[in-house]
């Protein structure tokens, strides 16, 4: 590889909601014209993706009757087909329609949190068709403003009992669905339920079939929140749950920029992507942003582009930072090995922890030991500024 250019092997996906944002914001109007499903599926096909995911009401608008919805997934699957893209993904809109002003699964009233699941066991149908395998739920409107609701507790139980029901509707329906739930602290509530990784991981295991569950993080939520995503990747590979990614970029302590990935924080980009290329992490890898509001239609083409360029251009970094003999010195010396002392520190026994209680250690020269980490990450900056 040397061009940079993306190919289906790749798995880079967008949702039809990302390249399709049309430049809405709380302060101003679109500034682009919307496209059809086809067509993004034709621009992104050219461009170099393996897929397309999207919401329902990305294809198939709101109060939308049969004869409709049936024509706008015929003509999409046509595009998927004739370009060669897949739908690995599908998620339900549980956030635009002012029935869910106050939640979805977790709503206050019984009448939402019914509608809620019918309206998304319709869009797993509609998933289902499109070939998807992963379900994605991101709880935009599941959180609060007000905490003299009272509703904390009765939340949780709620959205627990909607995740069971939906599970067991998948597996009634033949459609074998593995569900990803995607973590975000606020935006667009003051604040919302499950607001990290560590927090959906330790949902994840009071549902009914805690295995079909699993995370998609966002960059974007960790970085909003001053936390490092990258560690948070980390965590959710460890458990066993990284279902699916979603990258884009951020500026911390905004409001959720969904930039271009590795638009601003290009070290944070580069370990992350680092970090998914060793763990072998073979799902898809979605951008989830969008073009700059100051953008055409040109502009939307330049970051889809973007997005995929620059993860390649770090992963062929990472490839140089295994092959850099320097690095890898530093690397080797930032480690202290000692056969015996592991030995003695894995696996308790009574031998071994009266073996430990008896040693001694040498604090002084523990303390006094430099490892080398300025050395090591000055080396990383001219890896990645192109110096070396
Ligand atoms: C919305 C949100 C994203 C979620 C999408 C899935 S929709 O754009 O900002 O983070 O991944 O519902
Ligand atoms: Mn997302
Ligand atoms: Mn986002």
């Amino acid at each position: 590889m040397t061009d940079y250019t993306p190919t289906p092997a790749d798995r880079f996906t967008f949702g039809l909601w990302t390249v399709g944002n049309v430049g809405r914001d709380p302060f101003g109007e679109p500034t682009r014209r919307p496209m059809s499903a086809p067509y993004i599926t034709q621009k992104l096909a050219e461009l170099g993706a393996y897929g397309v995911n999207l919401h329902d009401n990305d294809l198939v608008p709101l109060g939308a009757g049969a004869p409709e919805r049936d024509r706008l997934v015929d003509d999409f699957r046509q595009a998927l087909s004739d370009h060669g893209l897949v739908v690995p993904m599908a998620t339900t809109n549980l956030f635009s329609d002012p029935a869910f002003k106050d939640g979805a699964f977790t709503s206050a009233d019984a009448r939402v949190r019914a509608y809620a699941l019918q309206k998304t066991m319709l869009s797993m149908d509609l998933g289902h068709e499109l070939g998807a395998e992963l379900y994605v739920f991101w709880g935009g409107r599941e959180g609060s403003e007000v905490d003299a609701s009272g509703k904390l507790l009765d939340s949780l139980g709620w959205l627990r009992d909607s995740l069971n029901f939906l599970a067991e509707y998948s597996q009634s329906q033949g459609y074998g669905y593995r569900f990803a739930l995607e973590p975000k602290p606020n935006e667009p509530r003051g604040d919302i339920f499950f607001p990290t990784a560590g927090s959906m991981l330790g949902f994840i295991p009071t549902l009914d079939q805690p295995e079909l569950f699993g995370v998609n993080p966002e960059f974007a939520h960790d970085t909003m929140a001053g936390l490092n995503f990258t560690h948070a990747v980390a965590q959710l590979i460890d458990a066993g749950k990284l279902f699916h990614i979603d990258l884009n970029d951020q500026k911390p302590g905004r409001f959720d920029q969904d930039l271009r990935f590795g638009a601003e924080n290009i070290k944070a980009a580069f370990f992350l992507v680092k970090l998914l290329e060793d763990s072998k992490y073979g799902g898809p890898k979605q951008f989830d942003a969008h073009a700059l509001r100051t953008e055409d239609e040109n502009g939307v083409w330049a970051f889809a582009r973007g997005c995929m360029r620059t993860y390649l251009m770090f992963k062929e970094k990472a490839r140089q930072f295994d092959q850099d003999g320097e690095i890898q010195a530093a690397l080797s010396a930032y480690r202290v090995t000692d056969p015996a002392l592991e030995a003695l520190s894995r696996g308790f026994s009574p031998e071994r922890a009266a073996a430990l209680k008896a040693q001694s250690f040498d604090r002084a020269a523990l303390g006094a030991r430099g490892p080398g980490l300025e050395h090591l990450d000055q080396l990383t900056v001219e890896l990645l500024l192109g110096v070396r």
